[in-house]
């Protein structure tokens, strides 16, 4: 009997200590997991390395030009020959005809084409302004030619701000016709870098006028303050704050902005001027870590 009791004591040892054993493993293995978890993220925030290389005023820096990538529109007048394909570089020999229509009004051309500006490698908030150039040849020089473009805002086509509203006079050999639009140029591109230009005459004549348009580009103008940013960790860094403080001056600005590993970055924010000295740049990343850059 004694032996028989002593067995089964045995076994209820053997089973209290395996569920112990079931019960310690299952804490371990979940403990481990929620701290494999938890690390993963301190781990991303303790790996990303970046740093914030230069901070300079930029005068002006100009983008290359952006070019009609489909054909004019000719709203009064006619296409004669060539097609946009050839005003899409300057000097080059090749050029697109339009001439004056005979019908009502007679003697009128109108033209407009359809432009996009890269807004991801030149962002909205670092244009300063933005160009258009044309390079035409009028075969008389008895009127005006005018450059306009798509106000947004009044969805008509406009010339309200720009440097030059006069038009211009043709030579009768190859003109340049340069225009800006001022600090007014964002009524004239869309969100996405749409701008529409518009050429026309001045208006109804007694000559019947050919034009050749040799070039007609549109480019953006960036000016302010530069950011260079250096990620030297192994993943990417996501910038989403910006600060700019001296003794007087705390200002806060939302940015986005990936930085590859190991790449750099230059940033320029058109809206931003720099504080007098000594002021501090910092820099916030979504994973939570700063950079500081201070000029004294
Ligand atoms: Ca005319
Ligand atoms: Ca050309």
């Amino acid at each position: 009997m004694q032996r028989i009791r002593q067995n089964k004591k045995g076994v209820s040892n053997i089973i209290v200590v395996a569920l112990g054993l079931v019960i310690v493993v299952t804490i371990v293995v979940n403990v481990f997991l929620w701290n494999f978890e938890m690390n993963q993220l301190d781990w991303e925030k303790i790996k990303e390395d970046i740093k914030i290389t230069d901070v300079a005023h930029v005068n002006v820096t100009r983008s290359f030009w952006f070019v009609a990538q489909s054909e004019y529109i000719v709203n009064t007048g006619n296409h004669m020959n060539g097609t946009y394909e050839n005003t899409k570089v300057a000097n080059d020999g090749n050029w697109e005809t339009f001439q004056e229509g005979t019908g009502s009004p007679s003697y009128r051309l109108d033209i407009n084409g359809t432009f996009i500006l890269d807004v991801s490698a030149y962002p909205l908030e670092s244009i300063s302004t933005v160009e258009i150039q044309l390079r035409y040849r009028a075969s008389d020089g008895f009127e005006k030619c005018f450059l306009k473009a798509y106000n947004w805002t009044a969805q008509a086509y406009r010339d309200n701000g720009f440097n030059l509203t006069a038009g211009h006079t043709p030579t009768g050999g190859w003109d340049n016709y340069a225009i800006n639009l001022t600090d007014k140029w964002r009524s004239y591109v869309r969100g996405d870098g749409t701008i529409y230009v518009k050429f026309h005459d001045e208006g109804n004549d007694a000559v019947r006028t050919t034009i050749d348009i040799d070039f007609l580009g549109v480019r953006t103008v960036a000016s302010g303050t530069r950011f260079t940013f250096q990620n030297k960790g192994s993943l990417t860094s996501h910038l989403v704050s910006l600060w700019v403080n001296n003794s007087t001056h705390h200002r806060r600005y939302n940015i986005s902005i990936f930085v590859n590993a190991g790449d750099t970055e230059s940033y320029i924010r058109s809206d931003i001027s720099l504080p007098n000295k000594p002021y501090i740049v910092k820099i916030v990343t979504e994973r939570g870590n700063i950079a500081i850059h201070s000029e004294s």
